[in-house]
């Protein structure tokens, strides 16, 4: 049989419904948590390192927050000295890379520094259920854009523990940014054996260098699924 473009459209089309009904069946029950990330006033509009359209998911996130009973939230927290800062590497310009003993690191705009307003959750964000609040990004040698794993790769930040005993099997993740902290959140949580959703809708990218398109590439790989706000039960 031939199949022309078309075809590969609604073969498309059916394999995103697949998807969608298999996602429809997930809900957001007692063994789930959703994982706000980075919704900080450095990364939104206005904000040092702002993301694109990043206050625009605040009220979705509000609204989906309330189908959890489980909510952790996360704060980038860095020294004011921190080593992912452009302004600490002599001749750097923000978005370019350096090598640390760890691997490579985008350097970036100073931001989210401890205890600045900058590093403050946006005010509009209304989750008075949430029940942690993870920190994360505070070795001043040592980026960390997942909630569980610092970019060294083996400096645990307690979240995995922390959602095992408390019987958690499956992590919902939203927030800023698509491409860095919300992606590797999820990719680490498929590691550390949780079931991983990355909501599209509730979440914004930087999009460097072609950064978001591979993000969601390697969180395909990882068996991150990738799912919409209107896919929830
Ligand atoms: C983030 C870059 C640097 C993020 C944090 O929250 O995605 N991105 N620090
Ligand atoms: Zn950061």
């Amino acid at each position: 049989m031939m199949m022309g473009l078309g075809g590969v459209a609604v073969a498309a089309g059916l394999l995103g419904k697949a998807g969608l009904a298999q996602a429809a069946k997930v809900s957001a029950g007692g063994k789930s948590v959703l994982i706000v990330v980075d919704v900080q006033n450095c990364f939104v509009p206005g904000g040092s390192l702002a993301v694109k359209e990043g206050d625009q998911i605040v009220p979705l996130i509000n609204k989906l927050a309330k189908g959890f009973q489980n909510v952790v939230m996360t704060q980038d927290w860095h020294t004011a000295d921190h080593v992912s800062f452009a302004s600490q590497h002599a001749g750097k310009k923000p978005f370019e890379a350096v090598k640390l003993p760890y691997g490579n690191q985008v350097l970036w705009p100073d931001h989210c520094v401890q205890g600045t307003e900058g590093a403050a959750l946006v005010k509009d964000l209304d989750i008075p259920h949430a029940q942690l609040v993870i920190r994360k990004g505070y070795h001043r040698n040592v980026d960390s854009y997942s909630a569980f794993m610092e970019a060294d790769g083996k400096t645990a930040t307690g979240l995995g523990g922390y959602l095992r005993q408390r019987g958690i099997k499956r992590v919902f993740v939203v927030g800023l940014a698509t491409d860095f902290c919300v992606a590797w959140t999820a990719m680490d949580a498929r590691k550390q054996g949780f079931e991983a959703y990355v909501i599209e809708d509730a979440c914004r990218g930087i999009d460097a260098q072609g950064s978001l398109a591979k993000s969601w590439a390697a969180m395909k790989a990882a068996g991150v699924r990738r799912i919409q706000s209107g896919d929830l039960a």
